[in-house]
């Protein structure tokens, strides 16, 4: 496996220079955040992440995300104008040494938390999801602040949004997803990059907008839908993990001996009574998975892609971005490196 670690770029609190310091960290996941969804990334913008990786002595070889515009999950008649401007940015970053690209493919909301300030019992803070408290939000009224949220949408844009997934049913959503998976894995495989897209998180539906990428049968279809190597998961052990029926360590098992695993993201939850999960440490005994369990899949079946220690809780006085602090991901990213050589 390569660890990785997800740096936010220049104005990210967490500095290369601090996360070069923890053992056995190699490369780098990050993104351009200069222009809108939907958009080509500048050559430059490119070149300066990966010299500011060069110049610590890591790699940028992983992308975390290429977003996907609504307009393709929709299935609108521009999608085609986005989704060669996504093939361009598969090309610029392929010749700049990106193996993997994450993605994913929820309708408006990406991951959703109802307290990412979350107060937990040793006085860390953690990111929850509380069904009771989702219900009582309502995005086309409230005021609407979430973590994986694009700030820029306006109250008539999101209600526009909202009206036009109403008009499409789930099945819709399937055959747009084939769609571009038609158009984008040919051009991954001439440039040589891996595509991972990441569950939906968590894996059911929110806001009475359809999500796809739920569990193993939805899994199964997806790989079917494009039947190729670069067309690959990142397996995430939070997202998939949340909902108890999904057995982890078996579906790590499953996916990465058919090869289709690029990228985990190893992070642990602990699920509540009420139906919602609160974010751990990443030790098997502070949540619901088996960690060690699921690095032995990895292990059985010579898994060689990208790991990185998922969202961490903020400990001993971080402040930063919810789930993104150094130090409790730079303990995730120990505790997996730990159990990996425990393996050896
Ligand atoms: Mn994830």
């Amino acid at each position: 496996m390569k660890m990785s670690f997800r740096w936010y770029g220049p104005d990210d609190p967490v500095t290369l220079a601090n996360i070069r310091q923890i053992p056995g960290m190699k490369h780098i996941v990050s993104a351009v955040y200069d222009v809108p969804v939907g958009q080509v990334w500048s050559e430059e913008s490119i070149t300066a992440l990966q010299k500011a990786c060069q110049e610590q002595g890591l790699i940028f070889d992983v992308v975390e995300s290429v977003p996907v515009h609504e307009d393709i999950k929709l299935g609108l008649p521009s999608r085609d104008t986005y989704i060669e401007n996504y093939c361009e940015n598969i090309r610029r970053l392929g010749r700049h040494g990106i193996r993997c690209i994450c993605y994913n493919f929820m309708p408006i909301f990406d991951w959703t938390r109802t307290d990412v300030h979350h107060k937990m019992p040793d006085g860390a803070e953690n990111l929850i999801y509380d069904p009771q408290a989702l219900d009582r939000m309502d995005p086309l009224t409230g005021e609407l602040s979430l973590p994986g949220w694009d700030s820029s949408y306006k109250k008539e844009d999101l209600k526009k949004l909202f009206e036009q997934y109403a008009a499409i049913t789930k099945e819709d959503l399937w055959e747009n997803l084939r769609y571009f998976l038609g158009k984008v894995i040919p051009v991954a495989e001439e440039c040589g990059v891996n595509m991972a897209i990441h569950p939906d998180d968590p894996p059911w539906d929110i806001f009475g907008l359809p999500r796809l990428i739920t569990d193993e049968a939805a899994l199964d279809r997806f790989l079917s839908l494009y039947d190729s190597p670069c067309n690959g998961l990142t397996f995430c052990t939070g997202s998939l993990g949340s909902s108890p029926q999904n057995d982890i360590p078996a579906m790590v098992e499953k996916y990465s001996a058919m090869g289709r695993i690029h990228f985990m993201h190893l992070r642990n939850v602990k699920w509540t009574p009420q139906g919602g999960f609160e974010e751990s440490g990443h030790l098997t005994e502070n949540g619901s998975l088996d960690m060690a369990a699921i690095i032995k899949a990895l292990k059985k079946t010579g898994f060689t892609g990208y790991v990185r220690p998922d969202h961490g809780r903020m400990i001993w006085g971080e402040t930063g971005k919810p789930g993104y602090g150094l130090y409790d991901r730079a303990l995730g990213a120990m505790y997996l490196q730990g159990l990996w050589e425990a393996t050896e």
